[in-house]
């Protein structure tokens, strides 16, 4: 037992979950959001707080809100299968009494369409952080793989039994954050993993991650295949316009895969806007900070060590706007890689059809 002399303020001595509750307590509705176009960490994390607040604050609404897209083909049967109920977050008053939670994401790191609302709670494990005051429960854990293990963390402290779908969420929450090598996650995500993965469907985590894909996901990749460039050990593709904004980042995944480089920078239009996405091989490469810079006055860029993802509003769509802004990109990208621009050269050559023997 402690000593009533213990310095440790009382406020420490809480599992983070109760702050977390206390914080919300007061309020007659919660309310989740998370950065745009929200992936499975984001979704897996809103449903396992809505868990732990139905079943520690009963008859207290919670809303878990979609802002942008559901874009991949994973997260879109995901959302369809647990199935996850989202409200768009243009649909949603806020109001005095509502407890703004963001997950996944921190304010003012332009990963949101609108931040009318100060949150009063923040959970995330981004690298690149945003502006947290005025919030009143912060939980930024940068190192951590994913949001999902620190809502894990609460449901085990608050007791809370979790369901075979909120297990496959938060599993896949989890998996699809930490699955690059070298990983970037911690001997907590792994447990939390050992923790769900007896408790999930696996048929329906197999399903969430084999999902059919449509004729624009494979053309984009040939766009994107075509359009490669290669500077030393960095390769910078241009995708075109996308079906779907999450498709800029299954790219870089893919091209990092390749064994002659350390740096991939994919670069895709959707909508009005440029969004990037950027992977270094190795760990120690501050993805988040090198997008930061490569985008500085023209847009918006954070995430995490390895990978990181960023969003340049264009003025308009014509081709020379596109073009001017894709050379500033790569001159900035080069320049803070110390790569020599003139030595670029194409990926790949372009592939006739092979006529059969
Ligand atoms: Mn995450």
């Amino acid at each position: 037992m402690m000593a009533e002399s213990d310095a440790e303020p009382v406020l420490l001595r809480q599992h983070r979950s109760e702050r977390f509750l206390a914080t919300v307590a007061p309020f007659a509705r919660v309310v989740l959001v998370s950065h745009v176009n929200p992936d499975p960490d984001a979704l897996a994390s809103m449903l396992g707080l809505r868990t732990l607040v139905e079943l520690r604050q009963p008859g207290k609404p919670v809303i878990l809100t979609v802002d942008g897209m559901i874009a991949r083909a994973e997260n879109r049967a995901m959302v369809d299968l647990v199935p996850i109920p989202l409200v768009p977050i243009e649909h949603v008053v806020i109001g005095p009494n509502d407890a703004v939670v963001m997950v996944d994401s921190q304010p003012g790191t332009g990963r949101r369409a609108s931040e009318a609302a100060t949150p009063v709670a923040v959970l995330d494990h981004h690298e690149t952080g945003g502006k947290l005051d005025g919030v009143l429960y912060r939980d930024i854990r940068a190192n951590l793989g994913a949001t999902s293990t620190m809502v894990t963390g609460y449901l085990l402290e608050q007791n809370v039994g979790v369901s075979p779908r909120l297990a496959t969420s938060l599993t896949y929450g989890i998996e699809s954050e930490v699955s690059g090598y070298p990983r970037e996650s911690s001997p907590l995500d792994d447990g939390a993993l050992v923790w769900l993965f007896p408790r999930a469907d696996k048929d329906l985590l197999a399903r969430i991650k084999n999902p059919k894909l449509s004729q624009d996901y494979f053309a984009t990749f040939q766009n994107a295949l075509a359009n490669a460039f290669l500077y030393q050990d960095v390769v910078v593709s241009w995708c075109g316009v996308v079906p779907q904004p999450d498709i800029i980042a299954e790219l870089a995944d893919f091209f990092i895969r390749f064994d002659r480089v350390n740096w991939a920078l994919s670069i895709g239009l959707f909508e009005n806007l440029l969004k990037l996405s950027i992977r270094a091989a190795n760990l120690g490469g501050h993805s988040g900070e090198v997008l930061r810079v490569v985008v500085d006055g023209l847009g918006t860029a954070g995430g995490h060590d390895k990978r990181a993802g960023g969003a340049i509003p264009l003025a308009d769509t014509r081709p020379e706007t596109i073009e001017n802004t894709l050379r500033i990109i790569r001159h900035r990208l080069l320049a803070r890689l110390d790569i020599d621009e003139q030595r670029g050269h194409r990926l790949l050559e372009a592939s006739p059809i092979i006529q059969a023997p």
